[in-house]
């Protein structure tokens, strides 16, 4: 082996610790002890190019243990990435640097994903191979045929989301998924047989998964590790046992070395064991032209890698440069003006849940690059349509993921695929269920991701199934997630609208509610206006008079509100009707905006089957509320709307009483 290794991976060490201590926080034990496997990995296996950190065919690199965050910068440094600059690492975890507590997804940077809550990375990771898969299947394995290496610790392998993705990673037998597993045996509270007992051979043979055991510090067994992994034909963990802060005289192999700064007077020691002489943040030149040596061969790969893509016919070039880019193929806009025109003149009565159907089946054929999927709700999510085609371990060219009973998982495998490029990953789960993957999805907002989330059963109007499986607060919950959009559409027509925004939403998250229960035809129009691009809008006014009573609501409500009207209307009072599909984009109107569409009356009433404190300030201090404030019941919908309260006499006893 090559005798300059050691060094090498002394100077992933010597960063990782002096901006730690420069810091004044951070992990410095994680870099210390997988240094020597990173080392190995980046010299010898990882094809990439930090000139062009976004080359699609590039090995990824996840750090799932994303505390240990300056083990990452130091390889994007040292490999040459120009994004990563030794300032930065001096800036480590100081305001506005790409040097982050933890790292934080940034394009055409190498930092491939955010990780940080342990387990995220290992979900994304998996979404990138799948990613890959299906890309290699429609481009062909000249073109795509990378790989996805993890370096992953005990926290990340406790995490319920491993479980879910490892698992799914065997049962599809995602051969190119090369995961190495710190296994120093220490966690923040101490050793971790305080809390784990579990046989990692057993538990990941059981998946399905090649499992092979090293000493993490001897790079000759790295090596052949790594090597026999690349060869395997199922997903690999090599469980690499290291010492955390491997080099610390007196903390090394301790938690006390896992999350603060090793002090000076210990780094002088470290510096003393390890024959580390240079100062801090000085990289000897020896060395430095080492790594930037290894960083320098992506060039080539990635060149004759053009030369394949030369090579492919026209057709293929164009639609694989249309889905790199994320843009959508021109003939979409039509096809949903059709089907709004078609709907507009049968006005059919159907649950939003198949309304989101119907979207999806019109325009899977025109986008391949949608890849949908359920956690186990298909046939009630109404995701798998006629148009779908099952992915399978033997076979990557349909365009359908049973995700199983994992939501966590397809959350943070749908990540993966988006980060991964190319694709625009759908998947369904009921509403309820959104809170058994709410990590993942606070990450597809975080990191601006095109993923779409389909919440059907979205209230209380799924009935029978009850409490436990009627949202309350997750609509609120949701709608305070910075840069997600929340939609709760009405009927086709709007589902047609929220569906096409969240399709164009290059950089951000959509969480599409559904109703199980069937619905009216709502729209007024046959415009061509995507009136929910706004977020609400006036459906139906018995007046012009800009002082009249604005009856606000949602989704399945809005039927509600609309009955109201016509009551009301004949009663000679007037009234209008605002349909509210989406708060965030409502909120972003002008003020102006909203004060047209709110209306200048002070009586103004709001109707969501769900919590309503998001809605107080919509209808201000003298309007008022109708929602949940207490889990729902157990009964058929009707009967549970009565209930509650939730009906259009209810809406007219109120205006009345004003
Ligand atoms: C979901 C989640 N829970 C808790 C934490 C806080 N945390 C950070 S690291 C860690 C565990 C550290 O142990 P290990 O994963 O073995 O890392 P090592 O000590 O080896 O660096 C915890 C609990 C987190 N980052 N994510």
């Amino acid at each position: 082996m090559d005798p300059k290794l050691k060094n090498l991976s002394n100077a992933i060490r010597f960063l990782s610790i002096d901006a730690v201590q420069k810091a004044n926080s951070g992990h410095p034990g994680m870099p210390m002890g997988m240094s020597d496997v990173a080392t190995i990995l980046f010299k010898y296996y990882l094809r990439f190019n930090p000139k062009n950190p976004e080359w699609i065919n590039r090995d990824r690199f996840v750090l799932s243990a994303g505390h240990g965050s300056m083990l990452l910068y130091s390889l994007l440094y040292l490999t040459g990435y120009k994004k990563i600059k030794i300032e930065d690492i001096k800036n480590f975890r100081q305001l506005n640097s790409i040097c982050a507590g933890h790292p934080e997804y940034v394009k055409d940077s190498g930092i491939e994903t955010t990780t940080g809550p342990l387990g995220q990375g290992l979900a994304n990771s998996v979404g990138m191979v799948i990613g890959q898969e299906i890309l290699k299947k429609r481009f062909g394995s000249d073109l795509i045929n990378n790989k996805t290496y993890v370096i992953a610790s005990d926290g990340d392998l406790m995490e319920g989301i491993s479980h879910e993705s490892m698992s799914l990673a065997g049962h599809l037998k995602l051969k190119n998924l090369i995961v190495f597993f710190d296994n120093n045996k220490i966690s923040i509270d101490g050793p971790t047989s305080l809390s784990v007992s579990d046989n990692y051979k057993k538990r990941f043979e059981s998946y399905g998964w090649s499992f092979q055991e090293i000493n993490g510090h001897n790079f000759k067994q790295i090596f052949n590790a790594t090597k026999k992994a690349t060869k395997s034909k199922k997903p690999s963990i090599i469980s690499c046992k290291t010492v955390i802060g491997f080099g610390s005289p007196n903390k090394s192999g301790k938690a006390s070395s896992h999350g603060a700064p090793l002090g000076d007077d210990e780094i002088k020691l470290v510096r003393k064991k390890l024959k580390w002489k240079h100062e801090p943040f000085e990289i000897p030149e020896e060395i430095m032209n080492s790594w930037r040596e290894i960083g320098s061969k992506g060039k080539k790969l990635e060149k004759d890698w053009n030369s394949v893509l030369d090579k492919k016919n026209s057709k293929i070039k164009e639609e694989y440069e249309r889905l790199i880019k994320g843009e959508l193929p021109s003939e979409l806009d039509k096809i949903l003006g059709d089907e709004k025109l078609k709907f507009f003149q049968t006005k059919p009565k159907m649950a939003t849940r198949q309304c989101s159907s119907s979207v999806i089946n019109s325009i899977s054929n025109i986008l391949p690059e949608l890849i949908g999927g359920s956690a186990d709700l298909s046939g009630s999510n109404n995701t798998k349509t006629e148009s779908s085609k099952v992915i399978t371990s033997k076979n990557f060219s349909g365009n359908y993921i049973h995700y199983g009973v994992r939501e966590h998982a397809m959350a943070g495998v749908m990540n993966g695929m988006a980060l991964y490029g190319g694709l625009i990953p759908f998947g369904g789960t009921f509403l309820i269920f959104s809170d058994y993957l709410k990590p993942a999805l606070r990450l597809s907002a975080f990191m601006g991701l095109r993923v779409i989330y389909i919440f059907s059963h979205d209230s209380i109007g799924l009935g029978e199934d009850g409490p436990t499986h009627q949202p309350i607060e997750h609509l609120e919950h949701l709608r305070a997630i910075p840069n997600l959009n929340v939609f709760r559409p009405a009927d086709i027509n709007e589902t047609l609208e929220c569906w096409e925004i969240a399709l164009k939403s290059k950089n951000n998250p959509s969480a599409i509610a559904l109703s199980r229960q069937k619905l009216s035809y709502i729209s007024e129009h046959k415009s061509g206006e995507n009136r929910c691009s706004r977020g609400a809008y006036v459906l139906k006014e018995t007046s012009d008079s800009s002082v009249i009573p604005t009856l606000m609501a949602s989704g399945s409500e809005v039927e509600i509100a609309l009955e109201a009207q016509e009551k009301l209307k004949s009663k000679n009072i007037d009234s209008r009707v605002v349909s509210v599909p989406c708060f965030d984009l409502f909120k972003n109107q002008s003020k102006n905006y909203q004060d047209n569409i709110l209306g200048e009356s002070s009586t103004k009433i709001s109707i969501e089957a769900s919590s309503q404190s998001g809605w107080k300030s919509t209808v201000g201090r003298l309007g008022t509320t109708l929602g949940l404030t207490t889990f729902g019941k157990s009964a058929p919908y009707k009967d549970i709307y009565k209930f509650f309260n939730l009906t259009s006499d209810e809406i007219v006893k109120i205006v009345e009483k004003k």
